[in-house]
């Protein structure tokens, strides 16, 4: 048997001694915000060829491929497919053989204050875990396999053709004001008719759905799991339901379709864009049956550092309202696209380098401006959708997350744009109007103090005079399980907490976490999801806006896992 040396036996000691101290003061990332950012990858399922490194301890074919599943289920969403890096640190062979299999073993088991989770003293993983992902990551990662036209076309289904779909509504609903919640973990969406408050249908679609979009002309919804499934569902229909659905990828985030009307051509409803987190490439379909037209891959290089980055992901996806043009955000990049779609065959992109970790964004009130979170990098890029350029970087608070952010008007520094916080308890207020408030254009201009961090979501509404946000990855449940709320014209009074997870009234003791406002079409009403796991009951809370009391309780055994939410009109007009 080998025996170490003592001063190797001595410098493991020093370096677990040392972050198990880092550990026990480590703040900042929670259970809830580690599950967050590393969701599930539909990627662990998929077959892969093991890959050794001669100089990395051996491993069988079933030891690699127990680790690559939980590689792929815990770890790739912050290191990457490719362990390239991404809001975690890279952990590719050229670093990880040199720190040796021990001290590897002592980071993951005790993680780091950069916000690594101590996955063995949480109970998350076993010792034995714990020494196999040691040995793994020294090992070549595995490359996923690509999804090319033929792939996609394979799984491309037009259910009801264009010809066979209604010619006018064939329902009566009040088609604008349905929402579409998402299912999280049942891979379907609720359709729920917002006046009546009464399940329409319940469709089925990928696994893990995560957003919902509109059409520009409002008849269509479009629906993206993380399995990069699309569906596309028509709210003409007697009952709406899934007209199309295709896979553009093995794992996705975004959709959108083209929204731009004016002396380029009318390109309403005409096409739809959706980006992949694997392989890394975005792909433009046709609007009416998802028939995959264009494939671009996003591959390339960093801004600022310009080194070559392998599997840089699709993050928010926009349309534009100035030009035929998708505004594509790209993660480790740092790029924003604006991709031209006036001609796909002679495609034109502009690319506008900000800050790496591009995540989720939102229009300013005019819609010329796009705000989106480098959350990583505690900045909001600001977009000028009309003379493709960046108007500026804003240095916000820790790890920016506004979904799509919120406006209204500041009785002081007139339009701003509102993010919150993943890190912080911070509400970061950006004045949005160069014209008329030159001076607070694109600079924080006053901070909020919110509930505490782990916020994701904010919103306001042309027609409300309220601001409210979620923190539904704070550890504190009561503060998961409520949202503070902002009178527009009293900003410095603070907020009043509203207990929406106690109004929902649930039977047993799911986590309730209460996430995403989003406003009725009137503007009268916020909906709230109140999010428990998959064997707990969950429901949906809705508030009246003037009074900010109860309105309405919405239960059903169907409702599943329900996350986002979205409102047809208020997505469709990108009302928020
Ligand atoms: Fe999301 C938007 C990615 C986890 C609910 N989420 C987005 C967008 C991206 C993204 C890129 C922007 C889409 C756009 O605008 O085109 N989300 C990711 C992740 O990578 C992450 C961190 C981990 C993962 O494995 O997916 C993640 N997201 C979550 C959740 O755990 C949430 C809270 C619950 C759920 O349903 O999975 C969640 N994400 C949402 C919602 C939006 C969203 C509700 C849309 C917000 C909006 O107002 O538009």
């Amino acid at each position: 048997m080998k025996v170490p040396r003592l001063s190797s036996v001595a410098a493991v000691l020093l370096t677990s001694l040392a972050i198990a101290a880092l550990a026990q003061d480590k703040k900042g990332v929670t259970q809830p915000e580690m599950n967050y950012q590393a969701g599930t990858s539909p990627l662990a399922s998929e077959p892969m060829v093991q890959s050794t490194n001669p100089k990395a301890p051996p491993m069988t074919q079933a030891e690699f491929d127990a680790a690559r599943k939980i590689y792929f289920e815990r770890c790739a969403g912050c290191h990457g497919v490719l362990r390239k890096g991404a809001t975690g640190k890279p952990l590719t062979p050229d670093i990880t053989v040199g720190k040796g299999t021990d001290y590897l073993k002592i980071f993951i088991a005790y993680g780091s204050p950069a916000g690594m989770p101590n996955w063995q003293t949480s109970g998350e993983m076993t010792e034995k875990e714990v020494d196999l992902m040691a040995r793994y990551i020294q090992h070549e990662p595995p490359t996923p396999p690509e999804f090319g036209m033929a792939q996609m076309k394979s799984t491309w289904k037009v259910i009801v053709p264009p010809a066979q779909r209604p010619t006018k509504k064939m329902n009566s609903y009040n088609i604008e004001n349905i929402f579409s919640t998402t299912l999280r973990d049942t891979g379907e969406v609720a359709l729920i008719d917002g006046d009546t408050k009464k399940i329409i249908n319940i469709v089925k679609t990928g696994y893990a759905v995560h957003i919902s979009r509109t059409s520009a002309s409002g008849r269509y919804l479009f629906v993206i799991g993380r399995d990069a499934k699309i569906n596309m569902i028509d709210l003409w229909m007697p009952t709406p339901d899934n007209v199309a659905e295709v896979r553009i990828g093995l794992e996705a985030r975004s959709v959108d379709t083209s929204k731009y009307k004016g002396k380029e051509g009318d390109f309403t409803d005409k096409l739809a864009i959706a980006g992949a987190y694997w392989p890394p490439q975005y792909v433009i379909m046709k609007g009416d049956t998802l028939e995959p037209l264009k494939i671009v891959s996003t591959r390339g290089m960093v801004v600022g550092t310009q080194e070559y980055h392998p599997e840089p992901r699709v993050a928010s996806i926009v349309a534009s309202h100035f030009k035929p043009e998708f505004v594509v955000n790209v993660k480790e990049t740092g790029k924003t696209l604006m991709v031209d779609y006036s001609n796909i065959d002679a495609l034109k992109v502009t690319e506008i380098g900000s800050a790496p970790f591009l995540h989720d964004g939102g229009w300013d009130s005019t819609k010329r401006y796009f705000m989106v979170a480098a959350n990583n990098s505690n900045k909001i890029s600001v977009i000028d959708a009309k003379e493709g350029k960046l108007a500026a970087l804003v240095e916000v608070g820790k790890i920016p997350h506004p979904g799509r952010g919120a406006n209204f008007i500041h009785p002081k520094f007139g339009p701003v744009w509102a993010t919150g916080h993943l890190g912080d308890e911070t509400i970061s207020l950006i004045g949005t109007d160069p014209v008329k408030h030159k001076a607070q254009a694109f600079k924080v201009v006053a901070t909020l103090k919110g509930q505490g961090g782990g916020a994701l979501f904010i919103k306001s509404h042309p027609k409300s005079q309220h601001l409210y946000s979620d923190t539904p990855l704070n550890p504190d449940a009561a503060l998961s399980q409520s949202v503070a709320v902002y009178d527009i014209k009293n900003l410095e009074k603070g907020y009043v907490v509203l207990p929406i997870a106690k109004w929902a009234d649930l039977n047993d003791d799911g986590a309730k976490r209460v996430v995403q406002p989003e406003y009725n079409k009137a503007g009268n009403e916020v909906w709230f999801s109140v999010w428990s796991a998959k064997n707990k009951q969950s429901a949906m809370v809705v508030v009246d806006d003037k009074t900010l009391k109860l309105k309405a309780v919405i239960k059903d055994p169907r409702l599943i896992t329900p996350t986002g939410h979205f409102n047809v009109h208020n997505t469709q007009h990108d009302v928020y």
